[in-house]
């Protein structure tokens, strides 16, 4: 109970820091926004670090939780003897899954706190997830569903953690009230773009750090894989064969590129994950006949990444002319000198000195075909986004 812990989700994490032992974090999801992958992610790293998890599952059974697992791709197998289920849900259902623990709403409502303490005696240094409180809430009356879980708060601060999922239907000022209760409270939320849900996580309050950024943080929750955070957009852009197809296709662990005559015609694209985090790379043409189509482009992007042709100093004055096309000096923008592999080619300080550009623009060498020199270019770009988005 003493230890500090962390949910297990890298980006959360950075976020909340460390949590103190004993602490009590209520993630609650807006309905239709998965929230899952979060216990399920949290979960497994735990057991991989040699902790104890009960797992407490009120809206599905036990074998439906470890089947989630699996979905994303958390092989449990080798820790299963440190998993233990609270099942509340079978009981309900009239079948037995032979949990460890059951619990039948609403009849044993006033024993909640009891049995959670229980279950702390048998697991002192256990991490307890809950999911979801709402399936309780839904399953008995309100007044006393919200009474049995605030009651049963202290017996949830005996864990080393406790994390318990509720979701965010109108349940009212007691609700409200309830989650003030809990030491750190995050909200998974959405938003709808056309067709799109975007999904977000935003720390609304964490007790024991008082420089929390609430600054919402698109994610992706990704099968197999668990919760990514989600760059929506980088642009690559660059003179006339610097090699921005290339690029993209190193990058990318999926990507598409129309290329006719060996030029790109159309947008490349590409989707990749590195370090937690998952983007859409889109590399434009570099024919100046494409260049309305690279403002428009460039305007729904995050980052920019500016490919040029290290041993081709007559088409830097283009790039710089590009750089200024997508109209947003003010993104996140690298500069890739490229082709550091062929004979005479400028070492990036001079691309940067011929490019002329401002100091806060990094201009750093790569090689296009070469996988770990393009995620090199990526990463610096990725970390002047989040520190723009997380910091
Ligand atoms: N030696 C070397 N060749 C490269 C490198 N990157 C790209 N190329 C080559 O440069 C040529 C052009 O590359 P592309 O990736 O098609 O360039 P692009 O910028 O997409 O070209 P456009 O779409 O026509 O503007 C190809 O023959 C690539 O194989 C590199 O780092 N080193
Ligand atoms: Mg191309």
């Amino acid at each position: 109970m003493s230890h500090q812990t962390a949910l297990g989700i890298p980006q959360l994490d950075r976020l909340i820091n460390s949590i103190p032992g004993g602490s009590t974090v209520a993630l609650v999801n807006d309905p239709g926004v998965e929230a899952e992958p979060f216990l399920y992610q949290s979960a497994y790293q735990h057991l991989h670090q040699g902790r104890t998890i009960i797992y407490g599952v009120f809206n599905r059974a036990p074998s439906a939780v470890l089947r989630g697992l699996k979905e994303y791709g958390f092989d449990i197998e080798p820790y299963k003897s440190r998993l233990h289920f609270l099942d509340a849900f079978s009981p309900l259902m009239g079948a037995s899954e032979n949990a460890r623990y059951t619990f039948r709403t609403p009849n044993d409502l006033g024993r909640f706190g009891a049995l959670l303490a229980q279950i702390h005696k048998d697991h002192p240094d256990a991490l307890l997830i809950l999911d979801s409180l709402s399936t309780l809430i839904d399953n008995s009356s309100l007044a006393a569903a919200l009474q049995s879980v605030a009651d049963a708060h202290a017996s949830m601060k005996r864990f080393s953690m406790a994390l318990a999922l509720f979701t965010r239907w109108p349940y009212g000022d007691d609700f409200t009230r309830l989650l003030e209760t809990f030491d750190c409270v995050i909200s998974l939320r959405g938003v709808e773009d056309r067709v799109l849900l975007n999904q977000y996580f935003v720390v609304d309050r964490a007790v024991w750090s008082r420089a929390i950024d609430h600054r919402p943080v698109l994610y992706k929750a990704i099968k197999p894989g668990g919760v990514f955070v989600y760059i929506p957009k980088v642009v690559v852009t660059g003179p006339y064969h610097a090699g921005k197809s290339t690029f993209v296709q190193t990058l990318s662990d999926t990507a598409v590129s129309v290329n006719r005559l060996g030029t790109t015609v159309a947008l490349d694209h590409g989707h990749l994950t590195i370090d937690g985090l998952t983007a859409d790379i889109f590399g434009t043409p570099g024919q100046e006949r494409f260049d309305p189509l690279l403002k428009t482009i460039a305007g729904q992007a995050l980052g920019v990444i500016v490919v040029v042709d290290s041993t081709r100093p007559d088409t830097l004055a283009r790039a710089k002319e590009m750089m200024e096309l997508t109209g947003k000096q003010a993104l996140p923008m690298i500069v890739a000198a490229n082709k550091q592999d062929l004979p005479g080619a400028l070492k990036p300080a001079e691309v940067a000195k011929r490019l002329g550009v401002p100091d806060h623009i990094r201009v750093v060498g790569c090689t296009g075909q070469d996988k770990e020199s393009a995620r090199m270019v990526l990463r610096e770009l990725l970390n002047q986004i989040m520190t723009k988005v997380v910091d």
